[in-house]
């Protein structure tokens, strides 16, 4: 949103179709960094009627020309009034031409054409095109696009858009030019550009139908030897979409240009793929295992948009979560198949809880399809995604593997080539399985998380074991009431020494052994088993069959039971966790109550189980020996106490280190096995559980040592990562050195940077704050760059709690100034960092006083973008 305008807000009941269809688009740029100048050729054939209003959008144009059937137009005969331009009255054929004059080198929001390094580049969605000309911006009104683009043929040898290139050519004064036409008719939002000099790395793919691709990464010169892994997740991508979904590519030319100056992670352009190099480029000593896994997924989400999103789109942005909720499903998935499934699904639901579950208890929660909004960018939202795919997960859980792709099939056959809406999805999921969904879509429009209070009774004379559940969802500041959701409800028993119950309700003629599938769709449920010989331990909700807060009272015993017998790899990390929050919670509540801080055995003996099977995944041990983080344990706590929190989970840390020493270290030792680095996945688990290890161990007196060593032997960023954060984190001498080594290998190298910035600011405590002020001199540093106003200020108002909430409020102060400063730059960042005060009311009265202070300075700044003002505005709410 545009400095300075009124904002209203725009609601998804008032959407109207755009009464002409564009029937022709060629685009003309005259390219430049100082100024650039559109021509817009353009053809309107009006849907219904003799003529009408004709209305585009524009946002800091400067109108050159603007011709309506061959005719120059004249002030009086047209308007423009905000964003808007409107001739009024236009013949149902209108052909428009219009010819405006941009400014990219000065675009610092990164939204139209804007500069990066010394190229050029375009993002549109959501409403970014009509910062590069007049038209009618909305995902619904969708047109074939040819465009030609002429530059200066040294700085700007490579000239791409969307589609096939169709001509090329050389023109006078050292300038040349370039044709592109895109046969699938798109939205402006997934319209691209990139003009510049780049170098290129080259593969083909042959489609199962025959068709031979050609995939072209493109990125500055020195980064050539880091595209294979993105190359080799591009090809998998492709080739997954196949088998799995039966979905195939339909263009000759697959481009993906990486830039270092990106708002978000990738844009799925069509056939023109751009993305933030932190998500294409990687070498062994530049990316971690987490690195590489980031790729791989972005680069198969931003491929599946090809079908999911692009030609099928969206009506409206009220319909985002059509698009993103079922592509973040199928990255998933394909994530999933590429490693392990059990480790992928736990790291998505750790996500979903410590991201999502967050933003439906605060101030801006919204259903997954939002009513209204005043800045769409405000909307990409772990809400819309993660929770979007967790919906879809659910569709394929009811519906099994065969029925959702049945719903798939019907999916692309009615709507390919059109913008529809989530509805459309669900009918064509419904109509395909002959099911009724209504009930269903209900979780389109609630927000908010379902919370499942769980009782059990057992009735031994009868052999009788009954579950209770009930649903409720709290009300939220955008709807104060709830209506019970369908659940898909997963279940197993154990008995006391884990084995798995056959399950038979009352009134079933046969018992059916493993997980059984219920569908909840009442506020209350009770179902009773026959035939329990001794009270079981419920396994519930088998691989998060629902995206819900279960509360249920297990005994550490029964936890125990689970963590070392559930067949479900989910509910066994659940129950580490929940064994792990409760004892941590614990410990703070002794420790606000002036105790002393003691463990009782259970996490001990829990812990030393799992570190003795030697059987396990050593990634899925990793996953289940972390334990919660600081922002997940905040939220389970009515007033958050920031110190105690970060105090218990330490104390708690310590302890199992001091306990389990023996046990870590001969893991350590083991999985530290001076095999030269690989990729592979097994190989990649056990650096994850070595370095988990490692994290305990810092706790112990060999602490420093272990990490100095497999810093000095290491030939990976993992374990390079992994070692100096560990003294940083521990603030040891030896972490000044690390760091200053790390920096002088790597000046000028941005992602690598940003790991430096990243693994200073995370450092807790309340000095953390001088360290970031001082980096933001750093000559690395730049307020333009998102990524590195993500390491150095997102990592410290969103990964530091004791740093940010410093009591003193110097954390909020400068968060204020900070975001201030930077949405004069670039809003749309700028209104994510500002979400860091979000949960405010949560803490205790001194900080709350401190951070309305400061969320009501940046409401009361002049000028303030839209795109903050709407964070902040329902934050003071
Ligand atoms: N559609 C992209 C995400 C994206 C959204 C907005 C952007 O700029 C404001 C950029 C990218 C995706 O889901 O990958
Ligand atoms: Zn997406």
């Amino acid at each position: 949103m545009k400095e300075g305008t009124a904002q209203s807000a725009i609601y998804r009941k008032d959407y109207t179709a755009y009464p002409w269809d564009v029937t022709q688009l060629d685009l003309h740029f005259d390219i430049g960094i100082e100024t650039t100048i559109v021509c817009a050729e353009m053809e309107f054939r009006l849907k219904d009627g003799d003529s009408a209003d004709l209305v585009l959008n524009g946002s800091d144009l400067d109108l050159l020309v603007i011709e309506l059937n061959g005719r120059l137009l004249a002030p009086d005969e047209f308007r423009i009034d905000g964003e808007t331009l409107t001739i009024p009255d236009a013949p149902q054929h209108s052909a428009l031409k219009t010819e405006v004059k941009i400014h990219p080198g000065k675009n610092s929001a990164l939204e139209g054409l804007y500069l990066s390094g010394d190229f050029l580049l375009t993002q549109c969605e959501a409403e970014g095109f009509r910062k590069i000309t007049w038209f009618p911006d909305r995902p619904d009104v969708m047109t074939s696009y040819r465009v030609t683009m002429e530059a200066d043929k040294t700085e700007f040898p490579v000239l791409l858009s969307n589609g096939n290139q169709v001509g090329s050519g050389d023109l006078p004064g050292g300038r040349h030019w370039v044709c592109w036409h895109d046969p699938f008719p798109k939205p402006s939002y997934l319209f691209a550009l990139v003009a510049g000099d780049l170098a290129l790395v080259e593969d083909h793919f042959k489609t199962c139908g025959g068709r031979d691709v050609s995939l072209r990464i493109y990125v500055e010169k020195e980064n050539l030897d880091r595209c294979s892994h993105a190359m080799q997740s591009l090809v998998n991508s492709m080739r997954w979409d196949e088998d799995r979904f039966g979905l195939e590519y339909d263009l000759d030319v697959y481009h993906i240009v990486a830039t270092n100056d990106f708002n978000m992670g990738a844009m799925e352009n069509k056939s023109l793929n751009i993305f933030n190099s932190k998500y294409v480029l990687a070498r062994p000593d530049t990316a971690t295992d987490a690195d590489y896994q980031g790729i791989e997924g972005v680069i198969g989400h931003e491929y599946f948009h090809n079908w999911t999103g692009n030609r099928v789109t969206c009506q409206d942005w009220f319909q985002l979560t059509l698009k993103e909720g079922l592509t973040v499903f199928r990255d998933e998935e394909f994530s999933a198949d590429m490693q392990s499934r059990a480790v992928k699904r736990i790291q998505v639901i750790r996500d979903l809880r410590s991201r999502q579950f967050p933003e439906d208890d605060g101030p801006m929660a919204h259903p997954i399809r939002p009513d209204k909004y005043v800045e769409i960018n405000n909307f990409y939202t772990a809400t819309v995604y993660q929770k979007g795919a967790t919906v879809i997960r659910m569709y394929h859980t009811l519906l099994g593997e065969q029925g959702f792709q049945k719903g798939m099939q019907l999916y692309f056959d009615r709507h390919d080539g059109e913008a529809v809406t989530c509805d459309d999805f669900l009918a064509a999921m419904a109509d395909a399985n002959q099911v009724d969904l209504e009930h269903f879509g209900r979780w389109y429009g609630q927000s908010g998380t379902p919370q499942v209070q769980v009782q059990d009774r057992y009735d031994p004379a009868r052999g009788l074991y009954t579950l209770t559940l009930e649903q409720h969802t709290p009300s939220t500041p955008d709807q104060q009431d709830k209506q019970p959701l369908v659940l898909p409800f997963a279940l197993g028993l154990l008995d006391t020494d884990g084995h798995e119950l056959p399950l038979q309700l009352e009134g079933e003629p046969d018992a059916v052994t493993g997980t059984r599938l219920f569908v909840m769709d009442k506020t209350r449920h009770e179902f009773t088993f026959t035939g329990i010989a001794n009270k079981p331990v419920p396994s519930l909700f088998r691989d998060f069959s629902a995206p819900v807060k279960v509360y249920f009272g297990y005994s550490p015993d029964q936890l125990a039971t689970l963590i070392e017998h559930d067949s479900d790899p989910y509910t066994r990390w659940d129950a580490a966790q929940r064994m792990a929050q409760n004892t941590i919670l614990e410990q703070c509540q002794m420790r606000a109550r002036g105790q002393e801080m003691a463990l009782d055995g259970s996490l001990v003996k829990a812990f030393r189980g799992a570190l003795s099977d030697l059987d396990t995944d050593p990634a899925l041990l990793a996953e289940t020996l972390k334990l919660p983080d600081e922002e997940y344990l905040s939220d389970q706590m009515d007033v958050v106490d920031v110190d105690g929190i970060h105090a218990a989970r330490l104390f708690v840390k310590q302890e199992l280190a001091l306990e389990l020493e023996p046990l870590l270290q001969q893991r350590y030792t083991s999985l530290n096995d001076g095999q030269p680095y690989r990729k592979t996945a097994a190989a990649m688990a056990r650096r994850s559980l070595k370095n988990t290890c490692l994290g305990y161990l810092m706790e112990t007196a060999q602490g420093e040592a272990l990490a100095n060593a497999q810093l000095e032997a290491s030939d990976n960023m993992t374990d390079t990562l992994a070692a100096i954060q560990a003294l940083v984190l521990k603030g040891l001498p030896a972490a000044a050195t690390a760091l200053s080594a790390f920096e002088s290998r790597w000046a000028g190298d941005a992602l690598v940077m940003d790991k430096w910035f990243m693994m200073q600011a995370v450092k807790p405590g309340s000095e953390t704050l001088g360290t970031v002020r001082r980096l933001m001199e750093h000559p690395e540093f730049s307020i333009r760059n998102p990524n590195k106003v993500r390491a150095l200020i997102g990592v410290f108002a969103m990964l530091n709690p004791t740093g940010f909430h410093a009591a003193d409020g110097s954390g909020y102060a400068f968060l204020a100034d900070f975001v201030i400063e930077l949405d004069g730059l670039n809003p749309q960042v700028a209104a994510r960092m500002v979400t860091a005060f979000n949960r405010w009311k949560r803490y205790d009265e001194d900080r709350k006083a401190l951070m309305q202070t400061q969320l009501q300075r940046i409401a009361d700044t002049h000028g303030l973008s839209g795109d903050v003002a709407e964070i902040v505005k329902h934050a003071l709410a």
